[in-house]
């Protein structure tokens, strides 16, 4: 552990810790962000509370909020004390902006130093950054904690996939940091390059940035041969850092002397107990150049009741499926591409490689999965395609309870991904028949 005193302590010291930080948290936000001290004055709440369940009386604050703001109306503190600036991937309206003081850039590299000795790392380690860096808070997030932990860095960033693995090959990386469906990539492009991916010298990978299901991981760790450990984070938060997952990968453990994590019903809007589900609701106890109290993700998740194995204390977040905004309803049922993902991911003679596209037939939505064939599937015969196609359909239909049609496409038609992949292509704009 990188910081067990802080990584173990006890619920007792906890709460009176985030307590502390909260009040000091509200209060800076009240006196310096003209939107908080609106919202709480609306809410008829004052900047101090005497228990942590007081928060939950708190008005959320969501992407609008920062977007109104746009770019720097939700700082807390002035332009001078801004080392950093972010900004989110902005796929849906406007991007929002979001700024680091020394301090924060300083905790942030704790976290993230957390992160990859939590996936095993060490100050021996050779670490390769293959997020991207810019404005993306993923290359710079995870720069900085692996050289606080001290591995050797690899400033290398996303794409380029060759040199990856040429990097990969001759620098003896023992870790990689990317998300997961570049990491497939990776794997795919060393095998064209005649290199077995099991045979670099990788030991680990901290994976995230996106949803990916638990046979993706399977699938990372048998090509490559190595742990994969799922990373989670947002930028409107912190970047990654947020939470992350031990050796025990049964859960990510959210830094909760940092971060307040609260799961709310998405409709009621009102906190649940551990182990519902609902979406997830960060407030931060010591970012100041940002802070946010009460931020809605828009992420589905539920907190792992229990203690894990490993000795940290901090509560544990099932894997991020997906957000509320990728929830597909397909005649009344939800489902998730990551849902998708999982079966896909189970059936040989598919590749790890799919989208779902939306169009419109009529006035009707309709929904189909476009599924890679592996290349060793011979995409001609038209037998062996039909009893696959069909083997497709009904484990989708029989895991998420809602049949979905199925399209096989050939080997490496699908577009990869040097970083957040796309999995839901919406061609319903475009009127198409
Ligand atoms: O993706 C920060 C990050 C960088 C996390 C590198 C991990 C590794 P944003 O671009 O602001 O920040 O996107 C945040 O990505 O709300 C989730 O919907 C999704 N996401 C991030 N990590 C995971 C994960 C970074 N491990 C949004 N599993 C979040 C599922 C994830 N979804």
């Amino acid at each position: 552990m990188f910081q067990p005193h802080d990584e173990t302590m006890d619920r007792a010291r906890l709460d009176a810790l985030q307590l502390e930080r909260l009040n000091a948290l509200l209060s800076r936000v009240y006196e310096n962000v003209p939107t908080y001290r609106r919202k709480f004055d609306d809410a008829g709440v004052s900047p101090h509370v005497d228990s942590l369940a007081e928060l939950a009386e708190f008005p959320f604050t969501v992407k609008d909020d920062l977007r109104a703001g746009y770019p720097y109306g939700m700082f807390a503190v002035p332009m001078k004390d801004i080392v950093r600036l972010h900004s989110s991937s902005g796929t849906t309206g406007q991007v929002t902006v979001v700024g680091y003081t020394a301090g924060d850039l300083d905790r942030w590299a704790d976290l993230m130093a957390r992160t990859i000795a939590a996936a095993g790392g060490t100050d021996e380690d050779v670490v390769q950054i293959a997020y991207g860096y810019g404005l993306f808070t993923g290359g710079l997030g995870a720069h900085y904690g692996a050289e606080r932990l001290g591995c050797a860095t690899i400033p290398i960033s996303g794409g380029n996939t060759k040199r990856q693995v040429q990097v990969m090959k001759d620098f003896g990386t023992t870790i990689l940091a990317c998300t997961p469906s570049y990491a497939l990539l990776i794997a795919e492009t060393a095998r064209d390059m005649g290199i077995d991916p099991a045979g670099l010298s990788l030991k680990a990978g901290v994976f995230g940035a996106e949803p990916w299901s638990e046979n993706t991981r399977t699938e990372i760790e048998r090509q490559f041969d190595i742990t994969a450990i799922d990373i989670y984070g947002l930028s409107e938060v912190l970047g990654p850092g947020v939470a992350a997952e031990c050796e025990c990968k049964c859960g990510l453990h959210v830094n909760e002397d940092h971060f307040i994590i609260e799961i709310v019903d998405t409709e009621t809007l009102r906190p649940v107990p551990d182990g519902e589900r609902g979406e997830v609701v960060f407030t931060t106890l010591t970012k100041e150049g940002i802070p946010v109290v009460r931020y809605r993700t828009r992420d589905i998740s539920r907190i792992v009741p229990g203690e894990c194995a490993c000795g940290r204390t901090f509560r544990r977040l099932e894997r991020v499926t997906g957000r509320s905004d990728d929830m597909l309803i397909i005649r009344g049922v939800n489902v998730f591409p990551s849902q998708i993902e999982q079966v896909l991911l189970g059936i040989p003679g598919v590749a790890p490689y799919y989208q779902v596209v939306l169009s419109r037939k009529g006035s009707m939505d309709h929904v189909e999965v476009h599924v890679e064939v592996s290349p060793e599937v011979n995409f001609d015969e038209v037998k062996t395609l039909e009893r696959l196609r069909g083997r497709v359909s009904a484990e989708i239909a029989s895991a998420l309870a809602v049949s979905i049609a199925v399209k096989l496409v050939e080997p490496r038609s699908i577009q990869r991904s040097e970083g957040k992949a796309k999995r839901v292509i919406d061609l319903r704009a475009e009127g198409s028949e």
